[in-house]
């Protein structure tokens, strides 16, 4: 392994900072928020903040999904591997998260709206279910226009895999098209994540403009039954989902399509396309822990993706990289939030 990287990962979504209690029913039910779910905050969500740092002892911890991920695979990739992007304010909450990425030796080519504060999300924990509540603010003032800036695009130019969080379909489908073009342009490997649940259901029409760039879709079970819903297809078995998601029209017809479902504690499901039109298909297992020695789930699924993502940036067969995110989401659950363990631990 090179010693040091060259940015070839390049992460784009929605930086924020997460407010984090254990939270009990009667919080859930205050603000109808389901125990394991995601969701954009509406105007009767935002008393949510206060009330979790003021009667849940809550605390803050860096968030925003892709930039969770992209924390994880720099805690496995040689240093300056990583970049991210997103837009935050110009206040305490945005200078956490810059110093935060520092920390863990992510590069940020951050937006600034001079306006908004950067966003939030409030996260809160029951037992092993973590309800996310985001009020994206800042997050949802990114631009293209950013991204196009001579020293932005530069390392877009530069990367070789380009990762985007699907949360950040909700925010600008431009900016994640100029990604998905320079990638298909020039070969480059073009990753998404699924996300939410709410992100195939609600977001169905800007999620079909990106899918025909994706190289690599990652999602979980749940994801999976909400894209086959909104799709109608036949079935919500993992499987059958990833088979039909693998056979969408491709820009680059260069390279296969991969679709890679998690399932919690059940084998992660992937699906490659071939040639033949034909399938791939593989399980590999997870090494499940001990009840009693995971902190919180909140972050599991972008450990994951940061995890898969230093695989594949490395090389890694298919399975290699799965079992590399199943090992930095076993770390990340035995920490509070979407954090990783020091000293570092080596895959
Ligand atoms: C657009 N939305 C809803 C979001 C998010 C989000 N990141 C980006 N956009 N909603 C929750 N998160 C982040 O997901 C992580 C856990 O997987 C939270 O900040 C949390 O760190």
């Amino acid at each position: 392994m090179a010693s040091k990287g060259n940015f070839e990962l390049l992460c784009l979504e929605n930086p924020l900072l997460d407010i984090q209690g254990v939270g009990d029913e009667k919080l859930l039910e205050k603000y109808g928020l389901k125990a394991n779910d995601a969701i954009l905050a509406e105007e009767k969500h935002l008393g949510l903040y206060d009330d979790l740092i003021k009667n849940y002892k809550a605390v803050l911890i860096a968030g925003g999904a892709a930039q969770n991920s992209a924390r994880g695979a720099q805690y496995i990739l040689p240093a300056d591997s990583t970049v991210y992007i997103g837009c935050i304010g110009r206040d305490k909450y945005g200078e956490h998260l810059e110093e935060i990425c520092a920390q863990a030796g992510v590069k940020t080519a951050y937006r600034y709206d001079e306006e908004t504060p950067t966003g939030r999300c409030g996260v809160v924990i029951t037992g092993h279910n973590r309800s996310l509540c985001t009020d994206l603010a800042a997050a949802n003032k990114y631009q293209l226009d950013h991204l196009k800036q001579p020293e932005v695009w530069k390392l877009v130019e530069n990367a070789k895999f380009l990762y985007v969080g699907g949360y950040h379909l909700t925010v600008c489908v431009p900016a994640i098209l100029a990604l998905a073009e320079e990638a298909a342009a020039k070969d480059k490997l073009f990753i998404l994540n699924l996300s939410a649940p709410f992100i195939p259901q609600f977001f169905k029409d800007q999620l079909d403009q990106v899918l025909p760039y994706v190289d690599i879709l990652i999602g979980n079970e749940t994801e999976a039954g909400a894209y086959a819903e909104s799709h109608r297809l036949f079935s919500k078995d993992v499987k059958e989902v990833a088979k039909s998601i693998v056979q969408l029209p491709k820009k680059n017809s260069k390279k296969p399509r991969t679709v890679v479902f998690t399932q919690g504690t059940d084998p992660t499901v992937s699906v490659v396309a071939k040639d033949s039109g034909d399938f791939e298909i593989k399980e590999t297992p997870v090494h499940a822990i001990g009840q009693e020695l995971i902190n919180d789930t909140n972050g599991a699924g972008d450990a994951f993706a940061g995890g898969f993502l230093a695989g594949i940036v490395r090389g890694k067969p298919l399975e290699t990289a799965i079992d590399m995110g199943q090992w930095l989401a076993r770390l990340s659950i035995q920490q509070l939030g979407p954090s990783y363990p020091f000293p570092k631990q080596t895959y």
